[in-house]
């Protein structure tokens, strides 16, 4: 009888003689069929394929609805035929791998056609990230003088990527006490998940004492954002929610794979380079009750401003009086102000005042842990029934997603914050690090005050606030800057000062200056 393997390799050898024979082999047919596979073929199957050099396309569909026709057969024969398998794989055994068919088989039988018309021939070419793909963007440039400003990352004076020195403490702690990695359950580590709220809402917060927060750790900001927005998709079914005008790109992203609606809310006003509060407060009032309002809870991305503590108060006057549920971003506490507590404060007001509310947790910038995906989803109820029944669904939606949580990140986040010296040390790391930014802001004030001889007022940017300073350069005066200066950066006229050292900073105020004087 042939065996499944028999098949696999005279179908093998087939491509190995078209290659060799240099014959179009890009039409002919294969039929794998794996060893696990218990099915013996009929013979037939393997005698037409081991005769089949098609050249062209024609003939190989014909060959394809033979073989297909003989297939049914094999039912029938099974078990009667035995012409041994021994001759022909001993004669294939000097076979190359044919490197154009690494197909395995997943069903019974697997068909492939190996034809150059892909089955992919309806999927287009997306278009690059505008935030990651101006990474891959600055990759390719040989210039000495780049610079790249454009994805959000902490870089030193040197500009080299920096790991916390805390972040490493917490590294050895972890090998020293030899931890397995074992699955997390679906929700994540559980001493994570509690000094993550304990950090977002204070310890003692009667919310947490209450146990009204149901938190889940997730894929960094971006995956806790994306969970929320299953959880608005499943339990709000129409709901919008609102965004800023401008907001992080991705938040639209996010939204729309979610197929949950959204709509934006005024927020930047060109004219007096802040925040367009009249508008914002408007657009909240006319969006339909129980509208969903994400807010960057500090370090608005990408304007660098923020409404003052009055302002939130007045924001949260509305949202409450709409009966909105209020929805946090909160991509950098820390990093706005130097301090962890100052920068929730805009959570904490809202969750005093007894609203429900969400709030997406990153730990990428302020303990530089981009690559560990290390977040939260917290959502605030209003009793510790609704929070568990909240949990139970956010860990529903994430199972057939990822199915749990990684941990490395997870445990990292649980060593520093939950160890008051490790905690302290970590407060002074990131104290530099928001100072550094600061420091680099002032000067690319400074340089651009001095050096633009068109007296324009440049100082809106001292007043922005976090890693970003957003320019106002236009969309081509951004192109200048990338083209003609090295300097990379979103199209929307964001700079990340994180990227900029303040050697730098003379030759960005340059490359600003032209692209803003000389460029229409
Ligand atoms: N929310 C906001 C407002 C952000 O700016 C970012 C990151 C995130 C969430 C998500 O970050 P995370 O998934 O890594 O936790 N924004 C970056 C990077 C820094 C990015 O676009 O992914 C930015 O350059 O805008």
């Amino acid at each position: 009888m042939y065996s499944a393997s028999a098949i696999d390799k005279a179908t093998e050898f087939c491509f190995l003689l078209c290659h060799e024979t240099s014959y179009n082999y890009k039409y002919s047919i294969r039929v794998p069929v794996t060893e696990s596979n218990p099915h013996h073929c009929d013979p037939i199957i393997p005698l037409l394929l081991a005769m089949t050099i098609i050249p062209s396309k024609m003939m190989a569909s014909t060959m394809l609805s033979l073989v297909s026709a003989a297939l049914p057969l094999q039912e029938n024969h099974k078990g009667k035929m035995n012409l041994g398998s021994s001759d022909c794989s001993s004669f294939l055994r000097k076979e190359k791998r044919n490197p154009f068919m690494k197909t395995k088989s997943f069903g019974r039988i697997n068909m492939a056609i190996a034809v150059n018309t892909s089955r992919f021939e309806g999927v287009t070419m997306a278009p690059p990230d505008p935030i990651l793909g101006v990474s891959e963007a600055f990759r390719a440039d040989n210039s000495e003088m780049k610079l790249n400003l454009g994805v959000g990352a902490y870089r030193t004076e040197e500009l080299q990527p920096y790991v916390l020195n805390v972040v490493k403490k917490a590294e050895n702690l972890m090998l020293e006490r030899g931890e397995n990695k074992e699955y997390l359950p679906i929700e994540g580590l559980a001493a994570f998940n509690k000094v993550t709220a304990e950090l977002l809402f204070g310890a003692g917060n009667p919310v947490i004492e209450q146990q009204r927060v149901a938190t889940v750790q997730g894929l960094s900001g971006t995956g806790s954002l994306r969970l929320a927005a299953a959880l608005i998709e499943r339990y709000f079914p129409g709901a919008k929610v609102l965004i800023s005008s401008p907001t992080w790109g991705n938040h639209k992203n996010i939204f729309n794979d979610a197929r949950v609606p959204w709509s934006e809310y005024r927020y930047y006003d060109p004219k007096t380079v802040g925040l367009d509060f009249d508008g914002m407060i408007s657009d909240i009032k006319a969006a339909p009750e129980g509208s969903f309002v994400l807010l960057h809870g500090c370090a608005h991305n990408p304007t660098g401003i923020d409404p003052t503590p009055e302002q939130w108060e007045k924001i949260a006057d509305v949202i409450q009086e709409k009966n909105h549920i209020p929805f946090f971003d909160v991509a950098y506490q820390g990093f706005a102000s130097g301090s962890l507590d100052a920068d929730a404060s805009s959570v904490r007001l809202f969750a005093a005042r007894g609203m429900e509310l969400l709030v997406a947790q990153s730990y990428s910038k302020n303990l530089g842990l981009y690559a560990e995906r290390i977040g939260a989803i917290n959502v605030v109820c209003s009793s510790a029934d609704a929070a568990a029944r909240v949990k139970s669904q956010l860990k529903r939606i994430a199972r057939p997603m990822y199915s749990n949580p990684p941990i490395h990140g997870a445990r990292i986040v649980a060593n520093v914050v939950g160890d008051p010296a490790l905690f302290n040390e970590w407060k002074e790391e990131m104290e530099l690090m928001a100072g550094r930014i600061k420091n680099v802001r002032q000067k690319l004030f400074d340089s651009l005050s001095a050096k633009d001889k068109c007296g324009k007022d440049w100082s809106f940017i001292l007043k922005q606030i976090g890693m970003f300073s957003f320019t106002g350069l236009s969309k081509v005066q951004s192109e200048n800057m990338t083209n003609k200066w090295h300097v990379y950066m979103t199209k929307d006229g964001r700079i990340s000062l994180a990227g900029l050292s303040l050697a730098k900073c003379e030759y960005l105020a340059d490359a600003i200056i032209d692209s803003f004087h000389c460029v229409s």
